[in-house]
């Protein structure tokens, strides 16, 4: 499909509608018991993020030709695991934040226990989709390959991993090798598996074209973080919909900490040409992947 700037923005519309609609409806519903956990779940994950993740697992899938109604489950359920990751990382214990997509977070709004639980149950709900939705592929094996690669990512060589590392930097010098490290684990991880994730959802890919997928996904999950560090300075709470400066305020290494605004601005737009290259070996069909490389780096919040 040849893409355009507009054409791209609808079809982030597009992606945007479709997986709240899939949320809405593996959520469970708000006046079901336990009713406080039902809704607390639902507060964290329907609140209006950017749905980057499911975004990039629907754009994969169209590049590769696949029906988006098989991975309709793959995009809820990694957007269920970054809610759950957001809920935690936003505990008293973690990073203590008190907004988060514009509203109080979820302990705020409900209470630290409660906040807990509905992490906790949303990780759970992320397999029990992978592993139940009967849209997704009917291949046993691709299916858990899928359960494999989205705990492997999300876990402690992976998300939750990458989140332990942070905890520990707090206040400590970090060199751009090691801040890379933890990034590509805290949030890498996660873009990574959106793009195999859809990758598994065909097993008419190539080898070749699911590394170049890998290697793509591997280089826009660290330029979406150095653009979130970036941000982090440049904009304000407002409009990133969480509290800006918090990592300064926190003295925790970021990218504009170590190398400078200048070079960090530079480094993301070599991560992104870097991508375009990784995808060289597709035609216009992988464009909205081209478009996604381009945005992460150009976001404002
Ligand atoms: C608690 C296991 C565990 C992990 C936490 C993702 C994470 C790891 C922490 C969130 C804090 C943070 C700033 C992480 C970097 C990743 C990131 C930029 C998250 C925000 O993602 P967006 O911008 O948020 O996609 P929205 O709200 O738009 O979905």
């Amino acid at each position: 499909m040849k893409i355009d700037a507009p054409l791209f923005e609808s079809l982030v519309d597009d992606y945007q509608q479709r997986v709240d609609a899939a949320l809405e409806r593996w959520l469970p519903p708000p006046d079901v018991n336990p009713i406080c956990l039902h809704q607390a779940m639902r507060y964290a994950v329907l609140a209006p993020g950017k749905r980057v993740r499911p975004i990039l697992v629907y754009a994969t899938a169209s590049a590769l030709g696949i029906d988006l109604k098989r991975v309709d489950g793959a995009a809820s359920a990694v957007e269920i695991i970054h809610a759950y990751s957001l809920i935690h990382d936003d505990l008293p214990a973690m990073d203590d934040d008190d907004l988060r997509r514009g509203r109080p977070t979820c302990h705020r709004k409900f209470d630290e226990a409660t906040a807990i639980l509905a992490g906790d149950a949303l990780q759970a709900l992320a397999f029990y989709i992978i592993s139940h939705d009967p849209q997704m592929t009917p291949d046993a094996e691709a299916r858990l390959q899928m359960v494999e690669k989205l705990s492997l990512f999300s876990g402690s060589r992976g998300m939750a991993g990458g989140q332990a590392i942070d905890l520990a930097a707090v206040g400590k010098t970090l060199n751009i090798a090691e801040l890379e490290t933890m990034h590509i684990h805290k949030t890498g991880a996660l873009i990574r598996t959106c793009v195999q994730l859809a990758a598994l959802s065909t097993n008419k890919l190539s080898q070749q074209r699911h590394q170049a997928l890998d290697s793509y996904a591997k280089l826009i999950g660290l330029s979406f973080q150095v653009q979130d560090d970036i941000l982090d300075v440049t904009s304000d709470t407002v409009t990133l919909g969480k509290t800006q400066g918090a990592d300064s305020a926190r003295n925790k290494p970021t990218f504009p900490s170590i190398i400078g605004l200048h070079a960090s601005r530079e480094k993301a737009q070599e991560l992104h040409q870097n991508a375009l290259q990784a995808l060289s070996i597709f035609g216009e069909e992988a464009d909205i992947l081209r478009y996604i490389s381009a945005w992460f780096v150009e976001r404002s919040n």
